[in-house]
Protein backbone atom coordinates (compact mmCIF):
# COMPACT_ATOMS: atom_id res chain seq x y z
CA UNK A 1 0.00 0.00 0.00
CA UNK A 2 1.21 3.45 -0.83
CA UNK A 3 1.16 5.64 2.18
CA UNK A 4 2.17 8.33 0.74
CA UNK A 5 -1.04 10.15 -0.05
CA UNK A 6 -2.64 13.43 -0.43
CA UNK A 7 -6.01 12.25 -0.99
CA UNK A 8 -7.89 11.38 2.41
CA UNK A 9 -11.11 11.42 3.49
CA UNK A 10 -12.51 12.71 6.74
CA UNK A 11 -13.98 9.20 7.22
CA UNK A 12 -10.82 7.78 7.06
CA UNK A 13 -9.15 10.04 9.07
CA UNK A 14 -11.85 9.26 11.63
CA UNK A 15 -11.25 5.29 11.20
CA UNK A 16 -7.74 5.88 12.06
CA UNK A 17 -8.77 8.23 15.31
CA UNK A 18 -11.66 5.64 16.79
CA UNK A 19 -9.36 2.81 16.97
CA UNK A 20 -8.23 1.31 19.82
CA UNK A 21 -5.47 3.36 21.41
CA UNK A 22 -2.85 -0.05 21.40
CA UNK A 23 -3.67 -0.76 17.91
CA UNK A 24 -3.52 3.02 16.89
CA UNK A 25 -0.05 3.32 18.78
CA UNK A 26 1.26 0.15 16.95
CA UNK A 27 0.13 1.66 13.39
CA UNK A 28 1.57 4.85 14.19
CA UNK A 29 5.10 3.20 15.89
CA UNK A 30 5.24 1.25 12.73
CA UNK A 31 5.24 3.80 10.24
CA UNK A 32 7.33 5.88 12.33
CA UNK A 33 9.87 3.19 12.59
CA UNK A 34 10.00 2.66 8.83
CA UNK A 35 10.14 6.50 7.82
CA UNK A 36 12.68 8.03 10.92
CA UNK A 37 15.00 7.07 13.80
CA UNK A 38 12.53 5.85 16.48
CA UNK A 39 15.15 6.95 18.88
CA UNK A 40 16.13 10.36 17.94
CA UNK A 41 14.25 13.59 18.69
CA UNK A 42 15.36 16.86 16.46
CA UNK A 43 15.19 20.14 18.76
CA UNK A 44 14.45 23.57 18.37
CA UNK A 45 14.74 26.62 19.54
CA UNK A 46 12.30 29.74 19.51
CA UNK A 47 12.92 33.28 20.06
CA UNK A 48 9.96 36.30 20.17
CA UNK A 49 11.12 39.17 17.60
CA UNK A 50 8.49 41.31 18.26
CA UNK A 51 5.48 40.78 20.79
CA UNK A 52 2.03 41.44 21.50
CA UNK A 53 -0.01 44.42 20.15
CA UNK A 54 -1.18 41.75 17.39
CA UNK A 55 -3.70 43.07 15.41
CA UNK A 56 -5.40 39.57 14.38
CA UNK A 57 -8.00 37.89 17.16
CA UNK A 58 -6.97 34.66 17.40
CA UNK A 59 -8.76 33.20 20.30
CA UNK A 60 -5.84 31.13 21.80
CA UNK A 61 -3.49 34.07 21.85
CA UNK A 62 -1.53 36.27 24.27
CA UNK A 63 -0.15 38.43 21.87
CA UNK A 64 -3.46 39.63 20.25
CA UNK A 65 -4.58 43.12 20.76
CA UNK A 66 -8.10 42.31 21.02
CA UNK A 67 -7.08 40.37 24.77
CA UNK A 68 -5.40 41.96 27.65
CA UNK A 69 -3.43 39.48 29.17
CA UNK A 70 -0.44 41.83 31.01
CA UNK A 71 2.02 40.97 28.08
CA UNK A 72 4.71 43.17 27.71
CA UNK A 73 4.91 44.26 24.47
CA UNK A 74 7.93 44.75 22.53
CA UNK A 75 8.95 46.25 19.17
CA UNK A 76 10.86 44.58 16.55
CA UNK A 77 14.09 43.20 18.40
CA UNK A 78 17.47 44.67 17.27
CA UNK A 79 19.17 42.26 14.60
CA UNK A 80 22.51 41.87 17.20
CA UNK A 81 20.38 41.04 19.84
CA UNK A 82 18.64 38.59 17.80
CA UNK A 83 22.12 37.08 16.70
CA UNK A 84 23.40 37.22 20.64
CA UNK A 85 19.91 35.18 21.17
CA UNK A 86 20.68 32.70 18.35
CA UNK A 87 24.56 32.26 19.89
CA UNK A 88 23.35 31.21 23.36
CA UNK A 89 20.66 28.66 21.64
CA UNK A 90 23.09 27.16 19.12
CA UNK A 91 26.08 26.91 22.37
CA UNK A 92 23.12 25.13 24.11
CA UNK A 93 22.93 22.73 21.03
CA UNK A 94 20.13 23.68 18.74
CA UNK A 95 20.04 23.18 15.50
CA UNK A 96 17.29 25.12 14.49
CA UNK A 97 16.57 28.47 15.15
CA UNK A 98 13.19 29.82 14.86
CA UNK A 99 11.96 33.55 15.05
CA UNK A 100 8.50 34.70 15.64
CA UNK A 101 6.57 37.80 15.77
CA UNK A 102 3.09 38.65 16.43
CA UNK A 103 2.26 40.58 13.17
CA UNK A 104 -0.73 40.38 10.21
CA UNK A 105 2.33 40.07 8.26
CA UNK A 106 5.43 41.91 7.66
CA UNK A 107 5.54 45.46 7.74
CA UNK A 108 7.67 46.21 4.53
CA UNK A 109 9.66 48.96 6.22
CA UNK A 110 11.12 45.91 8.91
CA UNK A 111 11.51 43.71 5.51
CA UNK A 112 15.10 44.39 6.01
CA UNK A 113 16.34 43.69 9.40
CA UNK A 114 14.55 39.80 9.30
CA UNK A 115 16.13 39.16 5.94
CA UNK A 116 19.45 40.33 7.83
CA UNK A 117 18.45 38.06 10.89
CA UNK A 118 18.09 35.50 8.33
CA UNK A 119 21.05 35.58 7.01
CA UNK A 120 23.18 36.07 9.90
CA UNK A 121 21.82 33.51 11.94
CA UNK A 122 22.39 31.25 8.74
CA UNK A 123 25.87 31.97 8.31
CA UNK A 124 26.45 30.64 12.26
CA UNK A 125 25.23 27.49 10.67
CA UNK A 126 22.38 26.67 12.20
CA UNK A 127 19.37 26.21 10.26
CA UNK A 128 16.52 29.18 10.20
CA UNK A 129 12.85 29.42 10.54
CA UNK A 130 10.62 32.31 11.04
CA UNK A 131 6.89 32.47 11.39
CA UNK A 132 5.74 36.26 10.40
CA UNK A 133 1.79 35.93 9.20
CA UNK A 134 1.21 36.36 5.68
CA UNK A 135 3.54 36.84 2.96
CA UNK A 136 3.22 38.72 0.06
CA UNK A 137 4.75 36.94 -3.14
CA UNK A 138 7.64 39.64 -3.35
CA UNK A 139 7.93 38.72 0.70
CA UNK A 140 8.19 35.25 0.31
CA UNK A 141 10.96 35.47 -2.73
CA UNK A 142 13.15 37.81 -0.88
CA UNK A 143 12.72 35.21 2.60
CA UNK A 144 13.47 32.21 0.13
CA UNK A 145 16.59 34.79 -1.29
CA UNK A 146 17.96 35.51 1.72
CA UNK A 147 18.00 31.84 2.55
CA UNK A 148 15.14 30.92 4.81
CA UNK A 149 14.55 27.16 5.71
CA UNK A 150 11.66 26.91 7.40
CA UNK A 151 8.23 28.91 6.99
CA UNK A 152 6.04 28.18 9.96
CA UNK A 153 2.23 29.23 9.43
CA UNK A 154 -0.70 26.83 11.05
CA UNK A 155 -3.55 26.24 9.60
CA UNK A 156 -4.91 26.14 13.22
CA UNK A 157 -7.93 23.86 13.18
CA UNK A 158 -10.44 22.45 10.85
CA UNK A 159 -12.26 24.49 8.61
CA UNK A 160 -15.48 24.77 9.97
CA UNK A 161 -14.32 25.41 13.66
CA UNK A 162 -11.44 27.99 12.69
CA UNK A 163 -14.23 30.67 12.06
CA UNK A 164 -15.28 30.49 15.93
CA UNK A 165 -11.72 30.91 16.38
CA UNK A 166 -10.28 33.56 14.00
CA UNK A 167 -12.28 36.26 12.28
CA UNK A 168 -9.24 38.39 11.10
CA UNK A 169 -8.25 36.61 8.54
CA UNK A 170 -9.53 33.59 6.64
CA UNK A 171 -8.30 29.55 5.75
CA UNK A 172 -7.75 30.45 2.52
CA UNK A 173 -5.62 33.17 3.35
CA UNK A 174 -3.26 30.62 5.05
CA UNK A 175 -3.63 28.55 2.52
CA UNK A 176 -2.45 31.09 0.01
CA UNK A 177 0.63 32.32 2.18
CA UNK A 178 1.49 28.02 2.52
CA UNK A 179 1.54 27.34 -1.29
CA UNK A 180 3.39 30.75 -1.99
CA UNK A 181 6.29 29.52 0.75
CA UNK A 182 5.81 25.70 -0.89
CA UNK A 183 6.55 27.59 -4.44
CA UNK A 184 9.11 29.45 -3.04
CA UNK A 185 11.27 26.61 -2.33
CA UNK A 186 10.91 26.89 1.24
CA UNK A 187 10.17 24.31 3.94
CA UNK A 188 6.69 24.58 5.14
CA UNK A 189 6.42 23.91 9.16
CA UNK A 190 2.41 24.09 9.49
CA UNK A 191 0.11 22.17 12.23
CA UNK A 192 -2.89 23.67 14.77
CA UNK A 193 -4.19 23.88 18.41
CA UNK A 194 -5.92 21.04 19.88
CA UNK A 195 -7.79 21.33 23.19
CA UNK A 196 -9.67 24.64 22.32
CA UNK A 197 -13.17 22.80 22.49
CA UNK A 198 -13.19 21.68 19.35
CA UNK A 199 -15.27 18.14 18.56
CA UNK A 200 -13.51 15.10 17.72
CA UNK A 201 -13.93 16.12 13.63
CA UNK A 202 -12.23 18.99 14.05
CA UNK A 203 -8.85 17.38 15.04
CA UNK A 204 -9.75 14.72 12.03
CA UNK A 205 -10.97 17.65 9.93
CA UNK A 206 -7.34 19.33 10.61
CA UNK A 207 -5.01 17.06 9.54
CA UNK A 208 -6.93 16.04 6.41
CA UNK A 209 -6.35 19.35 5.46
CA UNK A 210 -2.34 19.38 6.31
CA UNK A 211 -2.07 15.67 4.66
CA UNK A 212 -4.24 16.57 1.71
CA UNK A 213 -2.06 19.80 0.89
CA UNK A 214 -0.35 19.10 -2.87
CA UNK A 215 3.18 18.28 -0.90
CA UNK A 216 3.31 17.35 2.95
CA UNK A 217 4.35 19.89 5.18
CA UNK A 218 8.19 18.98 6.27
CA UNK A 219 7.28 20.40 9.74
CA UNK A 220 4.11 19.81 12.13
CA UNK A 221 3.58 21.42 15.06
CA UNK A 222 0.74 19.81 17.22
CA UNK A 223 0.11 22.51 20.20
CA UNK A 224 -2.06 21.90 23.22
CA UNK A 225 -4.17 24.98 24.01
CA UNK A 226 -2.05 27.02 27.05
CA UNK A 227 -4.81 28.21 28.58
CA UNK A 228 -3.88 32.29 29.15
CA UNK A 229 -5.55 34.66 31.30
CA UNK A 230 -7.60 37.39 29.56
CA UNK A 231 -8.11 35.02 26.18
CA UNK A 232 -11.13 34.11 25.21
CA UNK A 233 -10.62 30.69 25.84
CA UNK A 234 -8.95 30.66 29.09
CA UNK A 235 -11.32 28.92 30.61
CA UNK A 236 -12.22 25.70 28.22
CA UNK A 237 -11.74 22.69 29.28
CA UNK A 238 -8.81 20.25 29.01
CA UNK A 239 -8.70 18.03 26.01
CA UNK A 240 -8.23 14.36 27.40
CA UNK A 241 -4.35 13.83 27.02
CA UNK A 242 -4.83 10.81 25.44
CA UNK A 243 -6.70 12.56 22.59
CA UNK A 244 -3.36 14.81 22.30
CA UNK A 245 -1.51 11.30 21.72
CA UNK A 246 -3.77 10.34 19.41
CA UNK A 247 -3.58 13.47 17.55
CA UNK A 248 0.34 12.95 17.18
CA UNK A 249 -0.02 9.47 16.19
CA UNK A 250 -2.77 10.09 13.52
CA UNK A 251 -0.27 13.14 12.28
CA UNK A 252 2.30 10.61 12.36
CA UNK A 253 0.29 7.89 9.74
CA UNK A 254 -1.17 10.51 7.59
CA UNK A 255 2.24 12.57 7.21
CA UNK A 256 4.97 9.32 7.26
CA UNK A 257 8.09 11.39 6.25
CA UNK A 258 7.32 14.69 8.37
CA UNK A 259 8.84 15.85 11.81
CA UNK A 260 5.74 15.82 14.39
CA UNK A 261 6.55 18.74 17.23
CA UNK A 262 5.34 18.72 20.75
CA UNK A 263 5.14 22.30 20.82
CA UNK A 264 3.00 24.28 23.31
CA UNK A 265 1.88 22.96 26.47
CA UNK A 266 4.85 20.83 27.13
CA UNK A 267 5.39 22.57 30.58
CA UNK A 268 2.11 20.92 31.51
CA UNK A 269 2.38 17.81 30.22
CA UNK A 270 3.97 14.81 32.86
CA UNK A 271 7.14 12.53 31.56
CA UNK A 272 5.00 9.70 30.67
CA UNK A 273 2.40 11.60 28.30
CA UNK A 274 5.74 13.16 26.48
CA UNK A 275 7.20 9.52 26.22
CA UNK A 276 3.59 8.51 25.40
CA UNK A 277 4.13 10.96 22.50
CA UNK A 278 7.34 9.65 21.44
CA UNK A 279 5.83 6.59 20.76
CA UNK A 280 3.48 7.88 18.56
CA UNK A 281 5.84 8.77 16.34
CA UNK A 282 6.64 12.66 17.29
CA UNK A 283 9.89 13.31 16.69
CA UNK A 284 10.57 17.72 17.41
CA UNK A 285 10.39 19.37 20.67
CA UNK A 286 11.05 23.08 21.05
CA UNK A 287 13.58 23.26 24.24
CA UNK A 288 14.82 26.36 25.70
CA UNK A 289 13.55 28.90 28.30
CA UNK A 290 10.46 29.60 26.91
CA UNK A 291 8.23 29.39 23.47
CA UNK A 292 7.70 32.66 22.01
CA UNK A 293 6.00 34.25 25.69
CA UNK A 294 4.93 31.12 27.46
CA UNK A 295 6.99 28.52 29.69
CA UNK A 296 8.52 25.09 28.42
CA UNK A 297 10.20 22.86 30.45
CA UNK A 298 13.39 23.56 31.80
CA UNK A 299 16.52 22.26 29.28
CA UNK A 300 17.83 19.74 32.11
CA UNK A 301 14.19 18.42 33.28
CA UNK A 302 14.40 17.80 28.93
CA UNK A 303 17.63 15.71 28.79
CA UNK A 304 17.24 13.95 31.82
CA UNK A 305 14.20 12.82 29.75
CA UNK A 306 15.53 12.07 26.99
CA UNK A 307 18.18 9.85 28.97
CA UNK A 308 15.51 7.90 30.60
CA UNK A 309 13.98 7.38 27.57
CA UNK A 310 17.51 6.84 25.28
CA UNK A 311 16.08 9.75 23.03
CA UNK A 312 19.54 11.11 21.23
CA UNK A 313 19.06 14.67 19.58
CA UNK A 314 21.93 16.23 17.23
CA UNK A 315 23.61 19.27 18.35
CA UNK A 316 25.57 21.52 16.45
CA UNK A 317 29.42 20.95 16.09
CA UNK A 318 31.44 23.93 16.12
CA UNK A 319 34.84 22.43 15.45
CA UNK A 320 33.02 20.59 12.25
CA UNK A 321 30.94 23.31 11.73
CA UNK A 322 27.75 20.89 11.27
CA UNK A 323 25.62 19.18 13.33
CA UNK A 324 26.54 16.01 15.24
CA UNK A 325 24.53 12.99 17.19
CA UNK A 326 24.65 14.58 20.91
CA UNK A 327 25.21 11.95 23.68
CA UNK A 328 22.19 12.99 26.12
CA UNK A 329 24.09 11.89 28.93
CA UNK A 330 27.30 13.78 28.89
CA UNK A 331 24.96 16.53 27.50
CA UNK A 332 22.96 16.39 30.82
CA UNK A 333 25.70 16.62 33.33
CA UNK A 334 26.83 19.48 31.46
CA UNK A 335 23.28 21.13 31.61
CA UNK A 336 23.06 20.27 35.52
CA UNK A 337 26.46 20.77 36.21
N1 LIG B 1 1.69 35.83 14.12
C1 LIG B 1 2.14 34.71 13.41
C2 LIG B 1 1.03 33.78 13.00
O1 LIG B 1 -0.01 33.74 13.64
O2 LIG B 1 1.23 33.05 12.02
C3 LIG B 1 3.22 33.93 14.11
C4 LIG B 1 3.19 33.65 15.60
S1 LIG B 1 1.81 32.72 16.23
C5 LIG B 1 2.01 32.97 17.97
C6 LIG B 1 2.27 31.02 15.95
C7 LIG B 1 1.35 29.94 16.45
O3 LIG B 1 1.44 29.80 17.86
C8 LIG B 1 -0.12 30.09 16.21
O4 LIG B 1 -0.50 29.77 14.91
C9 LIG B 1 -0.70 29.07 17.20
O5 LIG B 1 -0.83 27.81 16.57
C10 LIG B 1 0.36 28.99 18.30
N2 LIG B 1 -0.16 29.54 19.58
C11 LIG B 1 -0.35 30.82 19.90
N3 LIG B 1 -0.85 30.94 21.15
C12 LIG B 1 -1.01 29.69 21.64
C13 LIG B 1 -1.51 29.15 22.85
N4 LIG B 1 -1.98 29.93 23.83
N5 LIG B 1 -1.50 27.82 23.01
C14 LIG B 1 -1.05 27.02 22.03
N6 LIG B 1 -0.57 27.47 20.85
C15 LIG B 1 -0.55 28.79 20.63
C1 LIG C 1 3.96 26.67 16.70
O1 LIG C 1 3.13 25.96 16.10
N1 LIG C 1 4.04 26.78 18.01
C2 LIG C 1 5.08 27.73 18.39
C3 LIG C 1 5.72 28.07 17.02
N2 LIG C 1 4.88 27.39 16.09
C4 LIG C 1 5.93 29.47 16.65
C5 LIG C 1 4.54 28.88 19.14
C6 LIG C 1 3.71 28.48 20.35
C7 LIG C 1 3.29 29.72 21.05
C8 LIG C 1 2.69 29.42 22.38
C9 LIG C 1 2.26 30.65 23.09
C10 LIG C 1 3.37 31.60 23.41
O2 LIG C 1 4.49 31.20 23.81
O3 LIG C 1 3.13 32.81 23.30
FE1 LIG D 1 -1.22 37.53 16.10
FE2 LIG D 1 -0.15 35.18 15.45
FE3 LIG D 1 -1.19 35.62 17.91
FE4 LIG D 1 -2.84 35.42 15.84
S1 LIG D 1 -1.48 33.83 16.63
S2 LIG D 1 -2.91 37.00 17.45
S3 LIG D 1 -1.61 36.37 14.23
S4 LIG D 1 0.60 36.60 17.04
Amino acid sequence: MNEIRNNWSLQEVNQLFEQPMNDLLFQAQTVHRKYHNPNEVQVSTLLSIKTGACPEDCKYCPQSAHYNTGLEKQKLMEVEKVIVEARRAKEAGATRFCMGAAWRSPPVADMPYVLDMVRQVKEMGMETCMTLGMLSDEQTEELADAGLDYYNHNLDTSPEFYESIITTRTYQDRLDTLSRVRDAGMKVCSGGIVGMGEGAQDRSGLLMQLANLPVHPESVPINNLIKVEGTPLDQVEDLDPFDFVRTIAVARILMPHSQVRISAGRDDMNDQLQAMCFFAGANSIFCGEKLLTCPLPSQSDDMRLFERLGIECEEYDAAADKPRRRETALFYDAAVG
